[in-house]
């Protein structure tokens, strides 16, 4: 596969040059500072473009161009969105870009509880726990229908949320909630959907009116704009060979009473043949599919990597309570030796990051985005690095190391 990378434009304080030392290939961006619903010009996207080439990479993928909410729970303008949406496509192709990622979650993107947990080795992770997502829900968002859809998630995995809600409360103040919102809004949101800004002084507020938006949006309306999404793009995406691919939805199960379309095999399968054209494709992030207990990653991979067209790589570990927290690119229910194996195999060519490292070794000292640590990430590209030469040197494959001599 690709060695590629996440990387947050100039303003990143990971620079080309330090990812170039690193093995990275093709970069995984955007044009972050583009508003949400405004087109992305032919001349921005020529000059990241150039810019990344000028350090002897490429523009691999797209991640994301995003799809505005108007789109995803159908509002009166989507039909003028789509066509803003086309014409970026079509900017794009024309620069020589052509895989997107995107996702058709609403309102939030991934959600996560703790962005610092403690791992045993000393380093944190990213970690999710159903008592604090439920007492944000319940008790800061305050959000009419909580406390039933919690009792009905928490007998689906054996587990009284509402009680352990309760016991956490008395532990809560004003700090620790403005931590949570900080959490699951802010700083998570902030930089991977444009619908947040870290210093929005009403984040709770803002985040009740976008869920008012979704008021009686069911997973089959849901599928229904995903699918509305979808067909009245393909035209542009053939002609552009253009291959979209969805990112599954993080975490894998409905949240805030808001449906969740991407979830599983079924909905795999489901948006595949709705619109069954190969440029309608799946962004294969095993950390959002192994965090989940119903999904078994290698079978999914199997199954699904001839409409595969962006991988990334990364693994949960789900704890007997249902929380659940990163693991090593090495461990986990992800088993990404194997998940290797068969997107080699299908496509040597496939690009591929790992995603979310751990934060180590003073990553915490230089405020990157959550998730995207750069000691952290790095020793994960290291471990993959090396499980993707073992793999190649099994099937017969050249593995190049860039950046040397031989
Ligand atoms: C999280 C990311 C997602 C992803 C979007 C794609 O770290 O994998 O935020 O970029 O969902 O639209």
């Amino acid at each position: 596969m690709e060695r590629t990378w996440r990387w947050f434009g100039k303003n990143d304080k990971i620079t080309l040059a330090m990812l170039k030392q690193i093995g990275v290939e093709g970069i995984v961006t955007a044009l972050h500072d583009v508003p949400l619903g405004e087109v992305w010009t032919r001349e921005k996207i020529h000059d990241l473009k150039t810019y990344i080439e000028s350090f002897g990479m490429r523009w691999s993928v797209v991640e994301s161009l995003p799809v505005v909410e108007t789109i995803k729970y159908g509002g009166p303008d989507r039909d003028q969105q789509i066509e803003i949406y086309k014409e970026s496509l079509k900017n794009l192709s024309a620069e020589g870009i052509h895989t997107i990622c995107y996702n058709f979650m609403p309102v939030l993107d991934w959600a996560r509880t703790d962005l610092s947990h403690p791992n045993p080795n000393g380093s944190t992770n990213l970690y999710f726990s159903f008592p604090e997502f439920a007492y944000f829900d319940k008790y800061i968002l305050k959000r009419e229908g909580a406390e039933k859809d919690w009792e009905e998630m928490g007998k689906s995995i054996g587990r009284n949320i509402l009680a352990e809600v309760e016991e956490l409360k008395k532990t809560m103040n004003a700090e620790k909630d403005h931590a949570l919102v900080e959490n699951i809004v802010i700083k998570t949101q902030g930089f991977v959907s444009g619908n947040f800004k870290e210093g929005d002084e009403h984040p709770v507020e803002l985040f009740r009116q976008l869920l008012d938006l979704y008021k009686g949006i069911t997973k089959e309306q849901l599928r229904e704009n995903m699918c509305y999404f979808l067909s009245a793009i393909m035209p542009v995406c053939d002609e552009c060979d253009m291959y979209m691919c969805v990112h599954p939805d993080d975490p894998p199960f409905p949240v805030l009473g808001l449906p969740r379309i991407v979830t599983c095999d079924e909905d795999i399968n489901w948006f595949l043949k709705a619109v069954d054209n190969p440029h309608n494709g799946l962004t294969f992030c095993a950390g959002s599919i192994s965090a989940g207990a119903h999904n078994n990653p290698v079978e999914l991979a199997k199954k699904y990597a001839n409409r595969t067209w962006f991988v990334h790589l990364r693994s949960c570990h789900i704890f007997a309570n249902g929380d659940f927290t990163e693991a090593s690119h090495l461990g986990g229910r992800a088993d990404i030796i194997e998940l290797a194996r068969i997107f080699e195999k299908t496509n040597p060519n496939l690009p591929m990051r790992v995603d979310h490292g751990m934060t180590m070794l003073g990553d915490e000292e230089r405020g990157y985005n959550a998730g995207y640590s750069f000691l952290g990430r790095m020793f994960a590209m290291g471990q993959v690095q090396g499980v993707l030469a073992t793999v190649d040197r099994e099937l017969g494959i050249e593995y190049k190391q860039p950046g040397f001599f031989d």
